[in-house]
């Protein structure tokens, strides 16, 4: 491998499937990483969101897996691979291909990708490996190939310019996909005629920018848009020209709307009939929409159901393919796309082929020279884990994902890797729930260190490119699965020594025996050199090679037909509603929603190591209803249980009425790395489409009861304390190093101060000292502990969740504190003058409380830009413009109501 160190580089974020560009430099004196928006790049035009702009500060090796580990124990590269190639051969051999699997991620790049898939189905000869895709975008992937005979994302970004309405549907845009939504906002403020509507059981900070926000009943969108179809059909809004030449099916979609009628379709959603009135007059009147969707779509067991409704309204209407026009799925991880590009879900073929299209086979077959050939599809996620666990998969490698975290029923999970005879986990960190589990740990390369292609929402195909020397052993994941494969005597087909001749023949697969038949193809790229790989530009595809037919310029597909069906026609789906398959009950009666934060990234193995990240939400929470608070006796930021049949959490509460009655939502991302009991998707259950094998994880019913704490605690500490045996902990790293701990038990420690010397690690040493506060009869208990005069930890402790000035104490972390009056302050948990505590963190990247922006507001910032104005907040990446806004209605509100 090269190791190349270069001053100034361009790049891709490693997050969402917004695909925002980078330009990376490195100073030549001390290394210094810096992380800036790249101008030129289509996608974003140099915006960067909170996560992207904190990407320099997590590139510390710190909890980096840097060498090949057997068992625990430090092996050389050659020893592991040749043990992953002997047990695979061996374990394909005595029991068939399909007793082996591969787990893999939408995370890796489509060269990683591509040998992985080739190694699995091509030479291995099962289709056994599918991706955490699965759990995020197969809804829309088998709701595509349904209505277009294609997986093709049809618009493009500039389409949300363009559009009169846009409908975002399970879609926290302002969150999940922070730069596309603000290049939304940006077109609004530019026509404010373009109409933004939300679908969304929750009030999210994207429903806050919304015209209209439809808070339905979770899992009704199908109800919504058959509702929607009917509309449109009463009152003759067919593009009749569009779907006379170019679909097929719609008597039979038309006939499957039994109940669709306005008063019906209002009782199923919840939704007030003026409201579905005013939307669906909304779309028939606006020809310029595009519906965006994301996973409150797919994420649920009619989540293909729920595409081919909203497919179906484009149809009927014409409206697809046009600027300013179409479907859209947002895909969420930075390769989502590339992924289904290389078909690396256990039903594809590479190249968007089929694995039960006998001439796509052929083609693939032909292509690799593959000696075994996967002749039909493998296991899909949930199936698979469950074959783990059934015995059945005896040797199973997960590279990029965290499963035991991220899918549903996630202790049964846990539970089938435990009992699987192999598990080879490749990843860039040591320390996973899943990492745990493994008989082999494989070092990754990580983003910044490797080379590669990711495909974003818009089939825009962009490098990755490193910066950074490959640390201690990490290697490429291509250069993993490559080197399995020549292990296991395939040396002529993975011989590959660079990601360069990857994608060359991956493109030259694309354009194979293609002539037009196939949307994806970039076979204008077949053969690229290494040189033309390294300053490749962003490109959309299709890209077909010179000569070759191809679909017009702007890159969009399908404005004049041309699907890919038999007959070149679009379908209409017929979509009856059905509702969620798990259903709340007395034990059970609410629906639990789980989804994504601003600041976070999955399962927090990269975003949870800067404290800029962790500054705006430190612990894991459930939202609920202020009535449904109430009915379970849970008091605003006490502890609650969340539990369903198969397993349970404790988390903060946060009541709010921003969520609907009957409905909680929980984030994902907490894991046993930094919670006593955070692992939402213990909770979740494992019901699937039928189509797409996409799990419904917005929909499991639970209950929620009020955690039983004897007290609370909120500790500062310098080093992370392994082994916290409390019932509740959360860590978080803080600014200027150290941690703070939320804490809470049943039980009450015997000794505070024993308990408290050995969470603040500073009793004994000559240089240190302690002050303590207690009263007994009240249940408080304070300490705070002082290395060299500087403030080194602090304990609160009290029967009620704890109420002091967090933030402003972690700035007090290592200041020298001298006058008494100041140490007594301390101890009391409150900053002495005013202004003093800035409170939680709201701008992550001008790290601006939330106390801060109050007073603004009230000394008469009344607008986002005021505000952005005064105290800069808002102004980088704006993400937290949402929550600013807020913030200036709320204090509104308040007036007009006094
Ligand atoms: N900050 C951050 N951004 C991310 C990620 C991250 O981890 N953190 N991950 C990326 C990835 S991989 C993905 S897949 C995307 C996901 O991006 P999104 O899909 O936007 O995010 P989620 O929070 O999973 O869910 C979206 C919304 O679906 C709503 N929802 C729940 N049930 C229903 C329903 O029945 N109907 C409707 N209409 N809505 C419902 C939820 O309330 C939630 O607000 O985000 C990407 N971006
Ligand atoms: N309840 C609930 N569960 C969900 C969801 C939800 O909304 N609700 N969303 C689902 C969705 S959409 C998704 S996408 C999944 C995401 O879930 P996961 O994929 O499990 O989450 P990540 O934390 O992104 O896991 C990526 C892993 O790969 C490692 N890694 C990072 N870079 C590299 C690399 O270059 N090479 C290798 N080999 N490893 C690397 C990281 O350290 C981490 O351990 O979660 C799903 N689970
Ligand atoms: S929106 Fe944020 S997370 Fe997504 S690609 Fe851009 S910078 Fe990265
Ligand atoms: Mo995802």
């Amino acid at each position: 491998m090269l190791q190349r160190i270069a001053s100034k580089t361009r790049t891709t974020c490693p997050y969402c499937g917004v695909g925002c560009g980078l330009v990376v430099r490195r100073a030549a004196e001390d290394g210094a990483v810096s992380v800036a928006g790249d101008p030129d790049h289509p996608a974003n035009a140099g915006r960067l969101c909170s996560k992207g702009s904190a990407l320099a500060e997590t590139l510390s090796l710190d909890d980096r897996l840097l060498h090949p580990l057997v068992n625990g124990q430090k092996v050389g590269w050659d020893t592991a691979i040749d043990l992953v190639a002997d047990r695979f051969a061996q374990t394909t051999a005595e029991h068939g291909p399909d007793s082996v699997a591969f787990y893999v991620s939408g995370q890796l790049l489509t060269e990683d990708y591509y040998v992985a898939n080739k190694l699995m189905k091509g030479f291995i000869g099962s289709a056994n490996i599918d991706t955490n895709s699965r759990l995020c975008m197969a809804s829309s992937v088998a709701g595509h190939k349904r209505a277009f005979g294609s997986d093709t994302v049809p618009g493009t970004y500039s389409d949300l310019d363009s559009a009169d309405l846009v409908v975002l549907v399970g879609s926290n845009l302002a969150w999940c996909h922070p730069v596309l939504f603000q290049r939304l906002l940006a077109a609004k403020a530019a026509r404010p005629e373009m109409v933004i509507v939300v679908v969304d059981p929750r009030r999210t900070m994207t429903a806050e920018a919304a015209d209209l926000h439809l808070a339905l009943k979770p899992g009704t969108d199908v109800a919504l848009f058959n509702g929607l179809l009917a509309h449109l059909a009463a009152s003759q809004a067919v593009d009749g020209v569009f779907t006379a030449q170019h679909t097929a099916g719609f008597d039979a979609a038309l006939a499957a709307l039994d109940g669709a009628g306005l008063a019906e379709t209002a009782a199923v959603t919840g939704l007030p009939v003026a409201d579905l009135n005013a939307f669906y007059d909304l779309f028939r009147r606006t020809g310029k929409v595009v519906t965006a969707y994301s996973q409150g779509v797919n994420q649920s067991s009619a989540g293909t159901d729920k595409v081919n409704s909203i497919i179906n309204c484009h149809l009927y209407t014409g409206r697809i393919g046009r600027p300013g026009m179409g479907p859209f799925s947002i895909t969420g991880q930075p390769n989502a796309m590339g992924g289904r590009e290389v078909g690396g879900l256990a039903n594809q073929l590479a190249c968007h082929m089929e694995l039960d299209n006998p001439e796509h086979r052929r083609i693939v077959q032909d292509f690799w020279q593959a000696p075994r050939m996967a002749s039909r599809p493998g296991l899909k996620a949930v199936d698979l884990f469950e074959a783990v666990r059934a015995g059945k998969v005896k040797a199973l490698w997960i590279a990029g994902t965290n499963p035991v975290d991220s899918l549903p029923d996630a202790d049964r999970v846990r539970a089938a890797l435990a009992a699987c005879p192999f598990v080879v986990v490749s990843d860039v960190a040591r320390h996973t729930d899943t990492t745990a589990l493994a008989h082999v740990l494989l070092p990754a390369a990580a983003w910044g260190e490797k080379d590669g292609t990711v495909t974003n929402s818009e089939r825009r195909i962009s490098r990755q490119r490193g910066f950074l020397p490959l640390p201690g052993e990490a290697q490429p994941d291509w250069w993993i699965f490559a080197a399995v494969g020549r292990g296991m005597g395939w040396a002529e087909a993975f011989a590959y020594r660079n990601a360069a001749e990857i994608f060359a023949e991956y493109a030259a697969l694309s354009g194979f025996r293609n002539a037009g038949t196939r949307d994806f193809d970039i076979s204008a790229h077949a053969g690229i050199t290494r040189d033309a790989y390294d300053s490749l530009p962003p490109f959309q595809w299709p890209l077909p090679a010179a000569g070759q037919p191809g679909i017009d310029g702007e890159k969009r597909f399908f404005a004049a037909g041309g699907f890919f069906t038999p007959d070149r026609r679009a379908r209409f789906v017929p979509t009856p509603f059905r509702p969620a398959r798990g259903a709340t009950d007395e034990r059970f009666p609410l629906v639990l929603n789980t989804g994504r934060i601003r600041d976070q990234w999955h399962t927090m193995t990269r975003t949870a190591k800067t404290s800029r990240l962790m500054a705006h939400i430190a612990e894991p929470f459930v939202e609920l209803h202020p009535d449904d608070a109430a009915a379970c006796g849970i008091a605003p930021g006490g502890l609650a249980v969340v539990e369903s049949a198969h397993g349970h959490v404790i988390v903060r509460a946060d009541i709010t009425p921003a969520q609907r009655p009957g409905s909680v939502f929980v984030p994902m991302h907490w894991t046993d790395q930094l919670s006593a009991a955070g692992r939402i998707d213990a909770v979740v259950n494992a019901h699937t489409d039928p189509v797409s094998g996409q799990p419904e994880l917005k929909f499991t019913p639970v209950r929620v009861r009020p955690f039983a704490a004897a007290w609370h605690g909120f500790a500062l500490v310098a080093a992370r304390p392994s082994g916290l045996a409390t019932a509740y902990w959360a860590v978080a790293p803080v600014k200027g190093g150290g941690w703070r701990i939320e804490l809470a038990d049943t039980t009450t420690p015997e000794d505070w101060d024993v308990f408290a010397g050995e969470l603040l690690g500073s009793t004994g040493a000559a240089d240190s000292d302690m002050l303590a506060y207690h009263d007994g009869a009240a249940g408080q208990h304070r300490y705070a502990a002082f290395r060299d005069g500087c403030l080194s930890g602090a304990l609160f402790v009290a029967p009620q969740p704890v109420s002091a000035a967090r933030n402003w104490l972690i700035g007090r972390i290592g200041q020298k504190v001298a006058d008494p009056r100041d140490r007594l302050r301390l101890l009391a948990g409150r900053a002495g003058e005013a202004g003093a505590d800035h409170g939680v963190v709201v701008c992550s990247c001008f790290e601006v409380g939330v106390n801060q922006i109050a007073t603004a507001i009230a000394q008469g910032c009344h607008s986002v830009e005021a505000v952005g104005a005064a105290l800069q907040a808002g102004t980088n990446c704006g993400s937290c413009r949402s929550e600013i806004r807020k913030l200036i209605n709320a204090r509104q509100q308040l007036q007009n109501a006094g």
